[in-house]
């Protein structure tokens, strides 16, 4: 029975935040050690199964298709290729795998079907395993659960005020009906944000705010420092100071004293000493393989090396909660229904945003006056051979 308290206020959390950062560390590793092994960090193994050309305009996302990141895009990849990287990941230390999708949702159909499958199989790899696939309708969670899904991770990413900042393509409470759809099952919640996207302290107390009164609180909550990927809307925010993560690290750990802190994105940027004091302030995961979804991550064996410096052992799967059973396709109670979530659709308009689509729209046009000048110039060099 979980004793984490529900009702954290915005000024509680912004004390706790702001106090001196020795008694802040005091405390989240006070906390940590009640709650968790300290030597004991999950490595988690992230896959982007589906990369690129998604509708939804997140302003730090380098997989929006209405900004120009030079991305190559992929379509889904297959389920045995799926099992070779899992496998692979498995090998090298991960306990955990969880399954990107550039879509803003879940729709059901032969896609779902075969997501489904790779849920089917790297369960039965004795894996624990997430997905990430935007906003997802309750019958689609159960499936999901059904196939053995460990977690669903939907992020919050800020608070609800600055969220309109970020994001125009969807509302706050899409992502909270989604979480909600999510806890009807018996699949974990993974939830959590980003720092460094030009949000105040006030706003990264209100996202914790948001995600430490959810009840029960998400078993695991992943913290991002914004990757600044150039043709995003946030391509010119200045990278965090490492005590910023330490302090929201920490603050996270006291407000939600049972969830698994995963110090996500932005680990690059980081020193072995920075990371020690974020695993010390209660963070106890990583994901880990040189890369995220699209972006560098550090080098699997210098991770490797830091473990081994710091006598961190890496954490076997299933120890919160017990592994789910696999139900085949065949046998499955939870149809196709062929739905689709409802989303909000607010629409309203984000300055920095419609500038990043607008030098997407430029770079279009000249490309293709590029390609059309190559185009025409083509009959004349014929023009040129026949004449000789
Ligand atoms: N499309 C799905 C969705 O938005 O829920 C899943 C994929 S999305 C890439 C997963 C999460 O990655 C986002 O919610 C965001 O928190 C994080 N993320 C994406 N781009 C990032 C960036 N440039 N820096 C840090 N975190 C990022
Ligand atoms: C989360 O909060 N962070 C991970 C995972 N959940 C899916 C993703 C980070 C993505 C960083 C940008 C990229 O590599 O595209
Ligand atoms: Fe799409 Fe997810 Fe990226 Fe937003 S964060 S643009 S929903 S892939």
């Amino acid at each position: 029975m979980s004793t984490a308290k529900h009702h954290w206020t915005r000024e509680e959390i912004l004390t706790i935040y702001n106090q001196p950062l020795m008694e802040l560390l005091y405390q989240a590793a006070t906390v940590h050690r009640k709650h968790h092994d300290p030597n004991t960090v999950q490595v988690a193994t992230l896959l982007s199964i589906k990369t690129g050309g998604c509708p939804e305009d997140c302003g730090y996302c380098p997989q929006a298709a209405r900004y120009h990141t030079g991305l190559e895009g992929n379509d889904l990849m297959s389920v045995s290729h799926v099992k070779a990287q899992v496998l692979r990941a498995k090998a090298s230390g991960s306990s955990r795998v969880c399954m990107g999708a550039a879509w803003r949702n879940i729709k059901d159909g032969p896609e779902f079907d075969q997501v489904l499958e790779m849920v089917r199989v790297i369960n039965k790899l004795d894996m624990e395993v997430c997905c990430t696939l935007g906003m997802l309708t309750e019958n689609q969670a159960q499936r999901l659960a059904e196939a053995g899904l460990y977690a669903y991770n939907h992020n919050l990413d800020s608070s609800e005020e600055y969220y309109k900042e970020v994001i125009s393509t969807r509302g706050y409470q899409d992502r909270l009906d989604t979480i909600d759809n999510v806890r009807k099952t018996n699949v974990t919640v993974c939830s959590g944000g980003i720092i460094g996207m030009g949000e105040k302290i006030e706003d990264r107390a209100g996202m914790l705010v948001a995600l430490s009164t959810l009840n029960p609180q998400p078993e695991s909550v992943p913290i991002n420092a914004l990757v600044a990927v150039e043709g995003t809307p946030m391509e010119e925010q200045k990278p965090i100071e490492i005590w910023d993560m330490i302090r929201m690290v920490a603050t996270t750990r006291i407000v939600m004293p049972e969830t698994q802190v995963r110090l996500s994105a932005g680990r690059t940027e980081m020193s072995r000493e920075g990371q020690a004091m974020c695993f010390f302030a209660g963070a106890n995961s990583i994901f880990a393989g040189d890369r995220l979804l699209t972006t560098p991550n550090p080098d699997v064996h210098e991770d490797m090396k830091m473990f081994e410096l710091l006598g961190l052992n890496p954490q076997k799967p299933f120890i919160k909660k017990m592994q789910p059973p696999t139900v085949e396709a065949k046998d499955s109670q939870f149809k196709s229904l062929g739905e689709k979530p409802k989303w909000s659709r607010p629409e309203h308009k984000i300055d920095r945003n419609e500038k990043a689509r607008e030098k997407e729209r430029e770079k279009r046009k000249i490309e293709k006056v590029i390609q059309s000048t190559v185009n025409q110039s083509i009959p004349e060099k014929e023009i040129q051979a026949a004449d000789k």
